[in-house]
């Protein structure tokens, strides 16, 4: 079990409390400050596996190291950032990273309606209603993140990434979704061999929400997308992180069944487990982990990853600012701590019930 910290000076959690919750072996971390499509310096990356191992954390999980755009778009100019990608990948390996939680979201990441619902327990979450996305104008959208994530940089969100926010959206209007997918492809091409050669395993993160916003194409959203993006290599170091928030977000998408096809693959690296609660076809906010909080069946879909012999890692996903805790949305502690809990604890049982 890991848990996503966002490294000094971008989290306000301690190490050393990560490490006091039952069963958390290592953290997910990344180096917010370079900017996408530069590489990660070998240094930044020693000192931070240092400052991790100190509290008996390990460091196995990179999330992210982001897609510069000029890639996603197909220009001529990404056979430089994907050589920059592959230098980054190259000293990673040599802390001993083993996986690499990415995505190919067109210029943003996740999207929300609200960073701080108010639920009626006086917890506070995230929420996303579907009209409220679909009428608002990105840049607006950006300048409320801004303001509401508590002095946080939101990954995906990040300021480079926004500052010609409204430029590159206007580029994917040439982009079809075919192009796209043989952009994905391309990349993968790429930097497949090199995960290989490094062992390091590839996992890209579903779309969220699974369908296109900003007229963007997106594309990892579905059972069938998942097989079509890991049929553009076979490789199993092409993988994928199964984040059951994003793509359960469409009720299409079954969750055991999708779980049970792909870890038995062998190409799930990652899973982010959460739960949210639907409030219409579309709309929804998110809830404590326990099935009961939601709409999702956390038994069964940590069922569906131990029956198929998962066994890669594992980490509880967004919780809900509760006990008056405030930081960046999300990603607060106490919430994640009980996810973490609740995760080993059905781990355990399931493990048990299958001597
Ligand atoms: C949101 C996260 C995403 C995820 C990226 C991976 O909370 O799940 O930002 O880290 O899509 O690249």
């Amino acid at each position: 079990m890991v848990f996503r910290w966002f490294a000094e000076g971008h989290d306000k959690i301690p190490l050393g409390y990560i490490r006091q919750i039952p069963g958390m072996t290592g953290v997910v971390t990344s180096l917010l400050d370079i900017p996408v499509g530069e590489v990660w310096p070998i240094e930044r990356v020693k000192r931070l596996k240092q400052e991790i191992n100190k509290y008996d954390l390990e460091i196995e999980v990179i999330e992210s190291v982001n897609i510069h755009e000029d890639i996603k778009l197909g220009e001529k100019t990404r056979d430089q950032y994907i050589q920059a990608y592959i230098d980054t990948m190259k000293n990673l390996s040599q802390i001993g990273v083993k996986a690499i939680c990415y995505n190919f979201m067109p210029v943003l990441d996740w999207a929300r309606s609200d960073l701080a619902r108010s639920l009626q327990d006086g917890s506070k979450t995230m929420s996303y209603q579907h009209d409220y996305i679909m009428n608002i104008n990105p840049r607006n959208l950006a300048e409320q993140f801004g303001n509401q994530s508590n002095g946080f940089e939101l990954p995906g969100w990040e300021p480079d990434r926004l500052k010609e926010m409204v430029a590159t959206i206007d580029k994917y209007k040439s982009i079809d979704e075919k192009q796209f997918w043989n952009n994905i492809k391309y990349f993968l091409d790429s930097v497949i061999p090199y995960a290989e050669k490094f062992d390091i395993k590839m996992a890209i993160h579903p779309d969220d929400p699974p369908w296109s916003i900003f007229g963007l194409p997106r594309v990892l959203t579905s059972r069938d997308n998942i097989r079509k993006f890991l049929n553009l290599n076979t490789s199993v170091y092409n993988g994928i992180t199964l984040c059951t928030g994003s793509l359960g977000s469409n009720r299409n998408n079954n969750l055991p069944s999708i779980i049970s096809e792909f870890a038995a693959q062998g190409r799930i690296h990652f899973a982010h487990i959460r739960n949210l609660r639907f409030e219409s076809e579309k709309d929804f906010y998110e809830c404590g982990h326990l099935s009961k909080c939601g709409s999702f069946d956390l038994f069964e879909i940590v069922k569906a990853f131990y029956d198929s012999g998962f066994d890669g890692y594992i980490r509880p996903d967004h919780g809900r600012m509760i006990w008056d805790e405030t930081g960046r949305p999300g990603y607060g502690l106490y919430d994640r701590a009980l996810g973490a809990t609740y995760l080993n604890g059905l781990w355990e049982a399931i493990e048990k019930m299958n001597p």
